[in-house]
């Protein structure tokens, strides 16, 4: 074992240790051969705590490996003129279902199906939380978000309840004894780890046994200069990101989640996006149908809105399912319509960030998870000058953060391993991204949203919202209800508007 391999051995057990001459030298060395000596420049300046937490820091990354996947990152894209790029095409009508026009007598078997796959305890649920929520303005975690409801429930306490809701409604189903977990691992990154267990532990886990609710922290990567140089943030610290939602691979690993559902006896993931205020978590006709298909991954897509939406696409390329990110689309390909049907985009099926995995693929990791892309996006990126040592925060981007996307998987998957289902947006997809008034995606029309979304329910059932206020609406709780099912004894009544339904 090496000098470095000794460090490593020891820095598991220990806070972060003064490494020995020798273990300094060889770390020296091998940031100088890959051209990154530079984080080094303020090492002797720094007291012994400090130097042992930047060398444990540094420890935790191979530089050449840095460099090779912020080359390929930022590697140009094929274009079809040099034979590269493929030919994207949507989806074939074989690898996709839609809510919207199957038979009922479909959905129905495939959510009794996943509820007596729930009931069996074989249904696991994975939250993507470590997002920093930018756009939306707020330093909290998303979940914590509180979207204005009449409840004042946050997100993260709504999608609880979800789960809450399932397990009860798995366990009337398997009839007496049964007794019904749905496991919920929650990943966070290094910013919204503490502020999401604090919140979770202040909540006292909205109702759920803390023993089944497992958070777990996703990896990190350092940010990269536009000259390709790892940046200090300050003299004894390298600057570094999340490594994107495609990091959960990783991190289900690394933090031992993958061994915790195996011990579980766990055969079913359904992995979500923390910001979708209208999630069906652990959803039975989701898990139904794709155990039933008998696939390693399937995806849920609504209808993209306009050519323009922030939305990645699901497509065909090679022969294998794809995604296609917003940021990364061609503008003339995001604008193409149905030759089949004038008017109507061509690729429509927008991914959501709402995927099923089978627990036998997801044991597969280790064979495949360095192998998923890197992508590039371009920040300014407060960095430590290296003369000075003072941290600039620059004005324009000076550098790259490196992130790795969760369906960067898909491609390694056959057609007939990948299912996609598209469900109905009103009832399944609403994000929030923006800050409040930016009237898109934002705490508004969460909101409404699921409002609108109870009024529906109670009307289906036969009660009657008292206002017809385009704007009004009846928050439902979870709790009682998890798709507008149970809802009979509002029949014939009046549910007052910006009521929190809590019928127990
Ligand atoms: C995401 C999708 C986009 C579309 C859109 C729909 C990706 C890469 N892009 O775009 O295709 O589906 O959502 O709303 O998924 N997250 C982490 N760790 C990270 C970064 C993100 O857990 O390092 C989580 C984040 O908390 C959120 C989800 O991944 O739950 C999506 O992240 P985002 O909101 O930053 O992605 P966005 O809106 O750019």
């Amino acid at each position: 074992m090496d000098a470095i391999q000794h460090a490593l051995h020891r820095s598991s057990k220990h806070a972060p240790q003064q490494p020995t001459p020798q273990e300094l030298s060889e770390l020296k060395h091998k940031y100088e051969l890959a051209g990154q000596g530079q984080v080094f420049t303020f090492y002797d300046s720094l007291n012994p705590a400090e130097q042992g937490a930047l060398y444990q820091q540094l420890l935790g990354f191979d530089p050449i490996n840095i460099n090779t996947i912020t080359a390929k990152a930022l590697a140009p894209a094929k274009t079809e003129q040099d034979g590269g790029a493929p030919k994207l095409e949507p989806l074939p009508e074989s690898a996709s279902a839609s809510i919207l026009d199957s038979k009922p007598e479909d959905i129905n078997r495939w959510y009794a199906e996943g509820l007596d796959l729930i009931a069996q305890n074989k249904v696991a649920v994975v939250l993507m939380a470590g997002g920093q929520g930018t756009r939306l303005g707020s330093s909290a975690p998303k979940g914590c978000f509180d979207i204005g409801l009449p409840s004042g429930k946050s997100l993260f306490q709504i999608q609880a309840e979800r789960i809450r809701k399932i397990e009860q409604l798995a366990a009337q189903k398997a009839g007496p004894g049964a007794n019904v977990t749905v496991p919920w691992y929650v990943m966070t990154s290094g910013p919204t780890r503490g502020p999401t267990e604090k919140y979770f532990k202040e909540k006292n886990f909205f109702g759920l046994k803390s023993e089944n609710v497992f958070i777990f922290e996703q990896g990190v990567l350092p940010c990269i200069s536009n000259e390709g140089k790892i940046l200090l943030e300050g003299k004894g610290k390298v600057a570094v990101a999340p490594d994107g939602n495609g990091g959960i691979y990783n991190a289900l690993v690394e933090s031992k989640a993958l061994d915790d559902m195996k011990k579980r006896g766990i055969e079913h993931i359904h992995a979500y996006c923390v910001d979708n205020c209208l999630v069906k978590v652990a959803d039975p006709v989701f898990i139904g149908f794709s155990a039933s298909a008998n696939v390693d991954i399937a995806t849920k897509v609504v209808r993209k809105r306009n050519a323009t939406e922030s939305v990645g696409l699901i497509v065909l390329k090679n022969g294998r399912p794809d995604v296609v990110e917003y940021s990364e689309i061609d503008k003339d390909i995001a604008a193409e319509e149905d030759p089949k049907q004038p008017g109507v985009l061509r690729f429509r099926a927008a991914n959501i960030v709402n995927h099923y995995y089978s627990f036998r693929f997801l044991e597969s990791i280790p064979q495949w998870a360095q192998k998923l892309p890197h992508h590039v996006a371009r920040k300014k990126i407060p960095y430590a000058d290296l003369a000075s040592g003072e941290t600039i925060k620059p004005t324009s981007p000076n550098g790259i953060k490196l992130e790795q996307f969760v369906f960067d998987v898909f491609p390694l998957l056959e057609l007939s391993k990948f299912a996609c289902m598209e469900v109905r947006r009103e009832d399944e997809f609403s994000p929030l991204k923006n800050a409040r008034g930016t009237g898109e995606d934002d705490p508004d029309t969460s909101k409404y949203d699921i409002m609108a979304q109870g009024k529906r329910w109670v009307e289906a059932a036969g009660g009657k919202v008292a206002s017809d206020d385009a704007k009004s609406g009846v928050e439902v709780s979870p709790l009682t209800s998890y798709g507008g099912e149970g809802l009979e004894q509002v029949a014939g009544k009046n549910v007052p508007v910006a009521a929190a339904l809590e019928l127990n």
